[in-house]
């Protein structure tokens, strides 16, 4: 249940948006591509990065955590206060899909991840023969996500494809929770 300081918080416009997937990903690369930076300079993410977007009247906090295996267990300390889970999946690592799937199914049963919204960005569609949103869903069992609201939009961080339009499902379904509870 979304708690009273969290609907304050969104009333007040302003999200805290926790991106995680698996490292290699593309998280890093979305980030600078919304923030308009050069995305041929990203390197694997160690600790976190936060930064802060206006979107839509809205202040949107995205932190950007790495994913390399070794770091997961660092992802809890982030989970609080979170409005919106975006979930990064790399179209072109089918190799790791079944690992990609269990780190999502372990996230949506934490407590604290209860009231996220989740955006699934199906990322690097610029490359042929990726996954396609359909496979994708399939392959991480989307369909059984009952617990939280969620979305897959196909993007790619290199040409910015989708990348706002999954930003403006995170600030739209803000939106409806307002009126929601
Ligand atoms: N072709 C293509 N490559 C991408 C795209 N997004 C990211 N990449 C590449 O994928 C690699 C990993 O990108 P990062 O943004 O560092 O990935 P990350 O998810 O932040 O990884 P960690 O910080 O280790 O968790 C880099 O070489 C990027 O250039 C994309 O949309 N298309
Ligand atoms: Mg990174």
């Amino acid at each position: 249940m979304l708690s009273i300081l969290r609907k304050a918080r969104l009333k007040d416009k302003e999200m805290r948006i926790l991106m995680l997937g698996l490292d290699n990903a593309g998280k890093t690369t979305i980030v600078k591509k919304i923030m308009n930076e050069d995305v041929h300079t990203v390197s694997p993410t160690l600790g976190f990065i936060i930064k802060t977007i206006d979107f839509q009247g809205y202040k949107l906090n995205i932190w950007d955590v790495g994913g390399q295996k070794t770091i997961r267990s660092y992802w809890r300390n982030y989970f609080e206060k979170t409005d919106a889970l975006i979930w990064v999946v790399d179209a072109t690592d089918r190799l790791r899909v079944e690992d990609c799937k269990a780190e999502l199914k372990g996230l949506l049963l934490e407590e604290r991840l209860a009231g996220a919204s989740l955006l699934v960005f199906l990322n690097k569609t610029d490359v042929a023969g990726g996954m396609s949103e359909q496979e994708a869903t399939q392959l991480l069992d989307l369909n059984s996500v009952l617990t939280h609201r969620w979305v897959v939009v196909p993007c790619s961080a290199m040409t910015g494809e989708n990348l706002e339009k999954g930003l403006v499902w995170v600030v739209q379904d803000a939106r409806d929770r307002l009126f929601l509870y």
